[in-house]
């Protein structure tokens, strides 16, 4: 295998015995909740793959390689170590080269899952077309990897510190198939509904296992967006969410924050403008979309499903190997 992918033994494990694989993002450990929340959450999240009947895989970059799957320790270095890097698509080359500590993206993460063969992952929300875009051009990677990367991935819908018209736009225009689970509407993170429909809805895991069967068949290169709703006991009000997005934006205006700092930034204000009720509704939502995404590929796997093979990464250059 490799120098540049390395598995942990768990799943290098599974790969040898055909088993599912689940990938799990880490920007949500490292960037996207508090501590100590963020390594017990990363820790039960895991858990509820196993407990679906799959294997998880958190990616991340450490020590000079693309990880899938983390040990114990990789993974308490990415919640607890400071200056962990943010890791999309364009800074992946970089952070492996220089031998720095990474936590992948949605984006990011898509990459690693395709390059290891995993079909589907999970995460809490996705990047998108941030408001104000017109101006700043705030597009996240994420939408342009779901455009070009033939990955599955299961989501809360995103977090309306974004645009959710213009994303659902873009996502429009770059081919991505937007799946529903059992809604009609483009959940908000936070809260079930948005008032924007989704294009298609299904109501079952065989359903979009079948549907992603479909896609692969087809030859589209293209991801698919699974939306989950977030469980009816974890939403939160419209207007406290409302609220606190409001003023997390007003700050980071007022602050000049840009680029992207300005997706974890609005994060932590929100957990603090609503009491920590936002971070108890992230675990909920991440929980429930890691399980759909667990079951999905599960049912990808009893259709037959093959793991894609591996796509051969290129052996260093004679030169780099006389350095
Ligand atoms: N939205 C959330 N929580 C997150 C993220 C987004 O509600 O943790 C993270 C994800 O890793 C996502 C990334 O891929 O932020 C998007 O960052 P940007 O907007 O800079 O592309
Ligand atoms: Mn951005």
């Amino acid at each position: 295998m490799s120098s540049l992918l390395a598995f942990s033994p768990e799943v290098a494990a599974a790969r040898k015995a055909g088993q599912p694989i689940v990938a799990l993002e880490s920007t949500i450990i490292a960037h996207g909740l508090p501590r100590p929340r963020n390594l017990e959450t990363a820790r039960l999240l895991e858990a509820e793959v196993r407990e679906a009947g799959a294997v998880p895989a958190t990616i991340a970059v450490a020590d000079g390689r693309l990880r899938i799957g983390l040990d114990a320790a990789q993974l308490e270095e990415l919640a607890v170590a400071d200056g962990v890097l943010k890791v999309s698509r364009r800074d992946l080359a970089g952070c492996i080269a220089t031998g720095r500590t990474g936590a992948t993206t949605v984006a990011a993460t898509m990459v690693a899952a395709q390059l290891a063969g995993i079909r589907a992952f999970a995460t809490g929300g996705i990047g998108g077309v941030h408001r104000g875009a017109e101006r700043d051009f705030d597009v996240s990677a994420d939408l342009e990897e779901l455009a070009r990367t033939p990955v599955a991935v299961v989501c809360a819908g995103a977090k309306s510190i974004l645009d959710l018209p213009k994303t659902l736009e873009v996502l429009e225009t770059k081919g991505v198939a937007v799946v529903g689970y059992r809604t009609d509407e483009f959940p908000a993170f936070f809260c079930r509904a948005s008032g924007l429909a989704v294009p298609l809805r299904l109501d079952s895991v065989a359903e979009i296992a079948n549907l992603l069967d479909v896609q692969r068949r087809l030859g589209l290169t293209s991801g698919v967006l699974v939306v989950n709703p977030i469980p009816k006991a974890a939403a939160l009000p419209e207007e406290l969410v409302e609220g606190a997005i409001a003023e997390a934006l007003a700050v980071a205006t007022a602050a000049g924050i840009g680029g992207k700092q300005i997706t974890p930034f609005l994060l932590a204000r929100i957990v603090e403008l609503t009491g920590g009720q936002s971070v108890e509704a992230n675990v909920a939502l991440a929980l429930s979309n890691v399980r759909l995404a667990a079951e999905i590929t599960v049912a990808l796997h009893a259709l037959g499903e093959p793991i894609l093979p591996t796509p051969r990464i290129r052996p260093r250059s004679r030169q780099m190997d006389a350095m």
